[in-house]
């Protein structure tokens, strides 16, 4: 909207008391309280999230962790805050936190226009939960939050000429290997085990009226901390949203592998340094209650409820990759 050029990004601050930008930024101060709302009513405390830490997410495809000099020690800025809302179940039996998170994207992000280097998500966690529980809470929030900004926001919505409708459910639901002959059939071949690439994920997104899930990722395509199916092994109990219109990924989770010697197991296989978790480990050790969780980014929602070009005017003081801002 506000873009022809790369520098018009680099002045982005200088934009912040635009109609445009307030409009935005009004509905998403809405998003962020009706998620509160809901979550609420489903009895889930709100607990602060960590911001650096020993050891943080390693699933983060191809972005980079970033690190500080923390006394002496290395530690890092948290990628996403999934290890410790994994450990706060045995406190909680339902968590969530607005969670801060940074990763340093691919420069060539720049054009999806959906990434930040810094962002936040919803990210929450459920005890004794399976994976379609987790999908049915993930599909009753968004209809319930976009619901509500309709209700209040109608009047800006139609000014950024968002036509939106509250989705269906269920949700359209595609296993893995599903997902990867209908890319076939478009001319776009995914290894089996791999993730899917951003732009098959922008042309499933394309292709849909409506939300819909992409369900049991191959064991190698995603980090440690997802359980595998007993009954189907080398394929995870886990998910992603996307949303339609060509928005593209929404929320990723799944259930949990909390079991002690499978994690370490699942670490050596993905190249992890064991040494480095050991304080997740350890609690691991005490004993961890089964659980499944998942993240929702603030940003990519705005964008979506928004129908916004760019991410970037979802945030007041965006991060772009390669690109120094504010
Ligand atoms: N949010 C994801 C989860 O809950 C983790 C992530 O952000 N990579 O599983």
């Amino acid at each position: 909207m506000l873009y022809d050029s790369i520098d018009m990004l680099r002045k982005r601050h200088l934009l912040i008391n635009k109609p445009e930008i307030i409009r935005i930024l009004k509905i998403q101060d809405e998003i962020v309280s009706q998620i509160r709302v809901f979550l609420k009513k489903e009895g889930f405390v709100e607990i602060l999230a960590p911001i650096i830490g020993p050891v943080t997410d390693p699933g983060i495809r191809d972005a980079k962790q970033v690190s500080i000099n923390y006394y002496g020690t290395e530690f890092k800025v948290m990628s996403s805050m999934i290890l410790y809302k994994q450990m706060m179940i045995n406190v909680f039996p339902k968590v969530f936190a607005l969670s801060p998170n940074v990763r340093l994207e691919p420069t060539e992000t720049i054009k999806t226009r959906r990434h930040l280097t810094e962002f936040r998500q919803i990210d929450l966690e459920v005890v004794n939960a399976t994976y379609k529980d987790l999908i049915d809470l993930g599909e009753r929030m968004l209809c319930y939050v976009i619901r509500k900004i309709k209700q209040k926001h109608g009047k800006e919505l139609r000014e950024e000429r968002r036509q939106l409708e509250v989705p269906r459910r269920p949700f359209k639901r595609y296993e893995y290997r599903e997902v990867l002959e209908i890319l076939k059939n478009f001319g776009v071949n995914v290894e089996y085990g791999s993730e899917i690439p951003w732009d098959g994920e922008e042309l499933l997104s394309k292709i849909h009226r409506e939300p819909f899930w992409i369900m049991e990722f191959p064991v190698t395509a995603r980090g440690f901390y997802y359980l595998e199916h007993e009954e189907k092994p080398g394929i995870l109990r886990d998910f992603d949203l996307l949303y339609p219109e060509g928005f593209g990924e929404a929320i990723s989770g799944g259930e949990r592998e909390y079991r002690y010697e499978r994690v370490v197991n699942r670490m050596v296989k993905s190249g992890e340094n064991v040494a480095d978790y050991g304080w997740y480990l350890e609690m691991l050790k005490n004993g961890i209650l089964p659980s499944a969780g998942f993240g929702i980014g603030v940003e990519r929602l705005t964008r979506f409820i928004c129908g916004l070009e760019n991410i970037w005017d979802a945030v007041p003081f965006p991060k772009v990759a390669g690109i120094y801002s504010p």
